[in-house]
């Protein structure tokens, strides 16, 4: 494969209600998608930073600045054999590993779909359906989670994610299990929201039967998930803090998580993820995949990893109309609680040309 170089697009996508989590509300998506150019074949990346280093220290425009500066000139001076050889040739660069995760994808889109094979395949999927859970936001009111979550239900979401933060906890937790029962799977989410003294506050959570409780504690502190594992009988998973693959060994061993949230953005992309799957296996933790209000182009690389076996709990792999009325590609819709895991090469879908011109913003050639 000769890459000739990346394209850059900023787009912006309007989301179809506000998404509030403990770290803000986010009302549209600021998307930065790379373009990998090659003489016979072109692929996607799609970067997971935000606009705002809100969720991690990364955000949309820093990422911009690290590929034209530094991962671009990088790959120009030495030009990588295959999608293998990228995460080798930016290792020197610290960090930054969504953007590194964004000019893999895109090369191993690239070369996937010159050879004409699925991602999924490539990656080791086992299944051509997954399950689905879906994230809610904190909301204004009880009244309102109840009639969001409802709502979910009906479209046929197998897993139900609340977003949790202090005085938004227990009362939401205990009026989705008293509205819905006992039988819906339910997890929640605090992104870093609580400190090491609020054990007893999340050890209430425990009568009600959660999936899981995710990343309660700051990204830096697996050793205060550890303690916090002790003291509360539901499942901690770590997102925040599971940086690699190394990270997540770390973390399992030092009894920080039984669960683990893959975000191929977080942790460099998507050979990375499937090394996080390998050695969460290899200790029987289970693992999901993780969303990060990706369009049509990033959903299908996440569908496509949530298809391999140790992906046994439903992922935040949601329907396109969960987050967007209008998706860059043909839009992901749920048939019975599952996504179907494209089948073409690479990713196995494109972004639509008119609606792709319609959100784009800014438009920037890096050369090779
Ligand atoms: C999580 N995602 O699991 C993240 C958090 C998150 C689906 O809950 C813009 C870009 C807004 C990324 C809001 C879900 C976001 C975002 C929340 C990620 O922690
Ligand atoms: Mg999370």
């Amino acid at each position: 494969m000769k890459l000739t170089g990346f394209e850059l697009r900023r787009v912006r996508m309007p989301l179809v209600a506000p998404f509030r989590t403990s770290f803000g509300t986010q009302t549209g998506r600021e998307v930065l998608l790379v373009r990998a150019v090659a003489g016979d074949a072109e692929g996607w990346g799609e970067c997971v930073a935000m606009g705002d280093p809100l969720y991690s220290s990364e955000y949309a425009e820093a990422v911009a600045d690290v590929l034209r500066r530094f991962l671009v000139p990088a790959l120009a001076a030495g030009p990588p054999a295959d999608a293998a050889a990228v995460a080798p040739a930016l290792h020197r660069f610290k960090g930054h590993r969504m953007a590194k995760a964004a000019l893999e994808t895109a090369i191993l889109d690239a070369e996937l779909r010159a050879a004409g094979r699925p991602l999924s395949r490539e990656l080791g999927a086992v299944r051509d359906r997954v399950p689905c859970g879906v994230s809610v936001g904190i909301m204004d009111s009880i009244g309102e989670l109840l009639d969001a979550v409802d709502g979910y239900l009906a479209e046929g979401y197998l897993r139900i994610k609340l977003k949790i933060q202090p005085g938004w906890d227990v009362a939401p937790v205990r009026a989705v299990r008293e509205r819905f029962g006992d039988d819906v799977l339910l997890q929640v989410d605090a992104n870093t929201a609580y400190t090491r003294s609020d054990a007893a506050l999340l050890a209430a959570l425990d009568p009600f039967d959660l999936l899981l409780i995710e990343q309660p504690l700051d990204e830096e502190d697996i050793v205060g998930h550890a303690d916090l594992a002790k003291r509360v009988r539901t499942p901690i998973c770590l997102d925040e803090s599971i940086t690699s693959a190394r990270a997540a060994a770390d973390a399992i061993r030092l009894g920080a998580c039984a669960i683990v949230n893959v975000k191929p953005g977080r942790v460099g992309g998507y050979l990375e993820s499937r090394r996080i799957h390998d050695v969460c296996a290899a200790h029987g933790v289970p693992v999901w995949c993780g969303g990060m209000l990706e369009t049509g182009l990033g959903r299908a690389a996440n569908v496509a990893l949530a298809a391999l076996p140790g992906f046994t709990l439903p992922g935040d792999t949601s329907a396109s109309g969960r987050y967007f009325r209008t998706d860059l590609t043909e839009p992901f819709v749920l048939d019975g609680g599952h996504l179907a895991v494209p089948s073409g090469p690479g990713l196995g879908v494109e972004p639509l040309p008119e609606i792709l011109a319609e959100v784009t913003t800014g438009i920037e050639w890096l050369p090779l």
